[in-house]
């Protein structure tokens, strides 16, 4: 039984077409921005296609975070093409055709008119005239902006329809396209979030944290992973998120030590912590937070021992995020912080740096420390460059602080009162100018704060 009833709040509403004007031309300034960093070379990009799950129902649709950066559309079937004009792109949508009987089953569509009206494209056509269009538009380009490799199916779509130069007419013996990946320059774009971006993330780190404040305030012994997991992500639905931006991990106990639990089906024990790593996802953009506390709290004095390192190792390194510092330093700064601490467990013995060296926290702390973060929840962009130089935060990067220590219940390499404990904490940092900004601020971290949240009246 929860210990309290979760509050309906009103629906908040999700980004929807009232705002279409302003954020067709945000669609288009970013095209135009592309257009400048692949110098004007036409663009082809498909819609994520839709996947089968079984028979002829498919698994959600989600579109792809590249196409959804340049065009705001949502629906399958859809082929975005930009030819350059002398001053920028011009914007080209196919499209699933309005269909009376198709949108009984399936929902609105925007149509041809949409993607006009609503969507800013300059010139719609229905997809099904997409190779006799892109055929007589891009008949003979040298050059094809198209991230080959991504989407096989339609890979080979494409050379087929170049590889016809040979062999349809006219024949002018000009060979295929050569192919430029535009990634990495939309990648580059994505890492630094503009101001529009960073609302639509702060938003969806608020609704995390009001889930994360409700998972803690309800999880009791007796309770199922899975009960917890509907508590939060009810929370997430009602304030307005569609859908998560990975699948939540509700780990208890020693499954804590499984970095990607995701089976979330075991009954939450007495004296257990609870690792819960989840995020909403708003207007296409994620939160990633992740919280460990005792269930029905307070730590025991181990669980205590544990979570303050991973704490203090935590806060070092979300204070470290503002302009010039490594990812590198960051990282580093994990491995140093997190060495001390299992120096001072009793788990390590020796120099620190010499510990750091040889990398002796590998057991326990397995993973990096963070990713950057957007529309993906490990998002686009480097995090070095092409000579392997790290990269350097920036304003507007905005990248996850998650440090953990997971000790296995079978490992006897450390103190028994320490097996089966796993901590990690993680926080969503928007890097600015005058530092670190910590979008997941609204859910507590501190031993105090957590006690009490967790404890039982
Ligand atoms: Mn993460």
């Amino acid at each position: 039984m929860a210990k309290t009833n979760v509050k309906r709040r009103t629906r908040n509403k999700t980004p929807s077409s009232s705002a279409t004007t302003s954020l067709a031309s945000i669609h288009a300034q970013r095209r135009n921005r592309l257009y400048k960093a692949l110098g004007g070379t036409p663009l082809l990009l498909r819609a994520a296609p839709e996947v089968l799950r079984n028979g002829d129902v498919h698994f959600s649709y989600r579109q792809d975070s590249n196409f959804k950066y340049l065009t705001g559309f949502d629906e399958p079937e859809s082929i975005l093409v930009c030819m350059p004009t002398s001053t920028g792109y011009e914007t080209h949508y196919f499209v699933r055709p309005r269909d009376k009987e198709r949108e009984i089953w399936d929902g609105p569509r925007a149509g041809t008119r949409g993607a006009i009206r609503e969507y800013g494209a300059d010139h719609s056509y229905p997809i099904s005239e997409f190779w006799d269009v892109f055929g007589k538009m891009a008949g003979d380009i040298d050059e094809l902006a198209y991230p080959l490799g991504s989407d096989p199916t339609f890979d080979v779509q494409v050379l087929r329809h170049f590889g016809a130069r040979f062999t349809g007419r006219p024949r002018r013996n000009q060979g295929l396209p050569s192919f430029v990946d535009p990634r990495p320059a939309l990648h580059e774009m994505r890492l630094i979030k503009s101001s529009e971006e960073v609302d639509l993330m702060r938003r969806a780190a608020e609704i995390s944290a009001a889930g994360h404040r409700v998972a803690m305030s309800i999880a009791e012994p007796g309770m199922y992973e899975f009960e917890v997991q509907a508590e939060l992500e009810a929370v997430f639905r009602r304030e307005g998120s569609p859908r998560n931006g990975y699948d939540s991990i509700v780990a208890t106990g020693k499954n804590a030590c499984t970095l990607h639990y995701i089976a979330n089906n075991a009954k939450i024990k007495k004296g257990d912590l609870l690792l819960i790593d989840a995020g909403a996802e708003y207007g296409h953009y994620t939160a990633d937070i992740t919280r460990t506390f005792p269930v029905a709290g307070p730590f025991s004095d181990a669980q205590r021992a544990v979570y303050e390192v991973v704490l203090r190792c935590q806060k070092k390194c979300v204070a470290l995020c503002k302009p010039g510092t490594t990812v590198k330093k960051l990282l580093e700064t994990s491995w140093r912080e997190l060495t001390k601490g299992l120096v001072e467990l009793g788990i390590l013995k020796g120099s620190i740096d010499k510990l750091v060296e040889k990398k002796a926290f590998r057991p326990w702390y397995m993973h990096g420390l963070g990713h950057w973060l957007g529309m993906d929840v490990h998002d686009v962009g480097a995090y070095e460059d092409r000579s392997g130089k790290p990269m350097q935060l920036a304003p507007g990067m905005v990248t996850t602080i998650e440090p953990g220590l997971y000790f296995a219940n079978n490992d006897k390499k450390v103190p028994k009162e320490f097996r089966g404990i796993g901590v990690r904490i993680e926080d969503d940092v928007l890097v600015t100018k005058n530092g670190p900004d910590v979008l997941t601020s609204g859910v507590p971290k501190e031993v105090r704060e957590i006690e009490e949240l967790t404890s039982i009246e």
